[in-house]
């Protein structure tokens, strides 16, 4: 491929040259993260795999510049496979390989993964790519452009779109159209003629209310709610906060903030009862939340989000005379009562994966209907050609139970509801409120379904945070030496308790995480466990404090 030549002549002009001897590694979460002032040469990088990665899937890719959940002044990239999930993991190891490769030998690299996956380098590349509201990604998307412009291929530049809206537009492109018009206007246009068919205004709506305070977490997700706000008419009412007008990016707001501080964002002027959701920075997870009339702050994270959209659907496909396998996957971040609620009382299949939407997108397509979301609001489900094929079939039958029929017409503007490509803020705040709307439930009845076991979340600074090794879905861990041991041992002292730690793939930390019968156990039992790892993994500055 002579383009990569190219290659050599733009770095020996020191633009885009690496400026670190730092070792960067891709993570299966996040794609690569870090300051965004380091990272124009790692972006330029990404953009020469993401040619070679279409070339050899011989489809469109995307690129989505983004650090979503992170404070502002990092950013990131992640790599888009063709139909809008994350890239294969097959190609992660190359990833790491070529940001870690040295000027010189990136040439070699480069061609040594054309090899390696045995690419038809004459194949025209295809490459779509977006970015977030973070005042550093203009500059990293020159720098893609550099990187695309080099091999004449394909490039749609989108400027400011939502992860998920990205993932979406990749998928139409491959899908040639059936899966949706690759335009904005496509997305808010499919998601919310299906939205409106579901929010028929004579039906009975019970205790719900069509009004939701949204927090935009000061991102994108504010600038795409306000633009579907138009296409769904008076069937919602959004009122939008922090909407990036003043105030930092995920500071002191948004889904991320909501859900490890326990409590409302800054910015919101919460009322009593109302239906409250935080967004994250780019616009791919959703928590909801509400104050109750003792002015107690009840959260209803990924996991009563999962609960309430599987005990619909498997109502729904039940109601429809459908023979279908609906699943749930979680991580080790869910509360041990939600995954109680779904095995005993929906009685439906659950499953536990390590962190990072990617292993839960796969494991959800195991099902027919596949529930998955994270604790952290990260989620979809996902419908099998074969449940699609069989609910259009009811739906579309001249004659048949009406019953039937009617339940498969409702599934249908369900799965247009939702966007299956990856976790998508909007596309899941539509889905819960068609659910809520159909059920005719409050966001307190909503909750009541079970009451989660109360939890805390902790961040633990360590010298290198990849001295921890975990196993079994995250939920043990294999290094250092006896950490295990201790964290079993503390464990033991808390009843109905449960507690584990894992290196974060986005920031540069351990997490903790802990739960047990009450709050102050929880605390407690999170803090003691915080403790063990930084006297056992190398702690870094402060040790944890109760
Ligand atoms: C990303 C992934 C999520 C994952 C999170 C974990 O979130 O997309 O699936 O849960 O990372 O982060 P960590 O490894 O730091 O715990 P996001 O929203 O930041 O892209």
């Amino acid at each position: 491929m002579e383009e990569i030549s190219s290659v050599s002549v733009i770095l020996r002009r020191n633009i885009f040259s690496r400026r670190t001897e730092k070792t960067f590694n891709f993570t299966e979460s996040a794609g690569f993260r870090g300051k965004a002032v380091d990272l124009d040469w790692i972006v330029f990088r990404v953009g020469l795999l993401s040619v070679l990665y279409s070339k050899y899937k011989k489809a469109t890719v995307g690129v989505m510049i983004t650090a979503s959940h992170n404070p502002e002044p990092d950013n990131g990239v992640k790599v888009v496979g063709p139909m809008g999930e994350m890239m294969e993991g097959s190609w992660e190891l190359s990833a790491t390989e070529l940001i870690n490769s040295r000027d010189e030998d990136l040439e070699l690299t480069l061609q040594q993964t054309i090899n390696n996956f045995c690419i038809d380098a004459t194949w025209p590349a295809s490459v779509y790519f977006a970015r977030d509201t973070r005042p550093s990604s203009p500059m990293l998307a020159e720098a893609l452009c550099k990187a695309l412009e080099m091999f004449h291929c394909t490039v749609k530049d989108y400027g400011i779109l939502s992860t998920p809206q990205l993932h979406y537009m990749v998928r139409c492109d491959n899908t040639h159209g059936s899966y949706g018009v690759p335009t904005e206007a496509g997305y808010y246009e499919k998601l919310s003629k299906a939205f409106l068919a579901i929010m028929q205004p004579e039906s009975n709506k019970g205790q719900y209310i069509a009004s939701v305070m949204i927090d935009g977490a000061n991102g994108v997700g504010a600038l795409k709610a306000a633009d579907i706000s138009k296409y769904l008419k008076h069937s919602l009412s959004m009122s939008i906060f922090n909407d990036g007008s003043h105030g930092k990016l995920n500071y002191k707001c948004g889904a991320d903030h909501v859900k490890v501080s326990q409590t409302a964002p800054e910015g919101v002027p919460v009322e009593l009862a109302a239906r409250c959701l935080s967004f994250d920075g780019d616009a791919d997870r959703v928590v909801y939340y509400y104050i109750d009339e003792g002015g107690k702050f009840s959260l209803l994270d990924g996991d009563k989000i999962a609960t309430l959209v599987a005990g619909f659907l498997n109502e729904m496909v039940v109601a429809s005379g459908l023979n279908l396998k609906l699943g749930v996957v979680q991580t080790a971040y869910a509360n041990g009562s939600s995954t109680n609620y779904i095995s005993n009382v929906l009685k439906v299949p659950v499953s536990c994966v390590s962190t990072g939407v990617k292993h839960l997108h796969h494991r959800a397509a195991d099902y027919d209907v596949g529930v998955y979301f994270e604790a952290n609001g990260h989620g979809t489900v996902l419908f099998s050609d074969k449940a699609f094929n069989m609910i259009r079939k009811i739906s579309n039958a001249e004659s048949g139970d009406t019953c039937q029929k009617e339940a498969a017409d409702k599934l249908l503007s369900f799965v247009d509801v939702v966007n299956q490509t990856v976790g998508d803020a909007i596309s899941d705040m539509l889905l819960v409120e068609a659910i809520l709307h159909e059920r005719g439930w409050s966001i307190q009845q909503w909750n009541d379904l079970y009451n989660d076991l109360p939890n805390r979340q902790m961040k633990v600074k360590v010298r290198e945070r990849t001295v921890i090794v975990t196993t079994d879905a995250e939920r043990k861990t294999t290094a250092p030496a006896g950490l295990q041991d201790r964290i079993d041992e503390i464990v033991s002292k808390y009843p109905v308790a449960r507690a584990f730690v894992r290196p974060s793939g986005t920031e540069d930390i351990v997490r903790v995480y802990a739960e047990s019968d009450t709050q102050e156990k929880a605390d407690s039992l999170a803090c003691k466990v915080a403790q063990a790892v930084y006297d056992m993994a190398g702690g870094d500055g402060d040790r944890p404090a109760e």
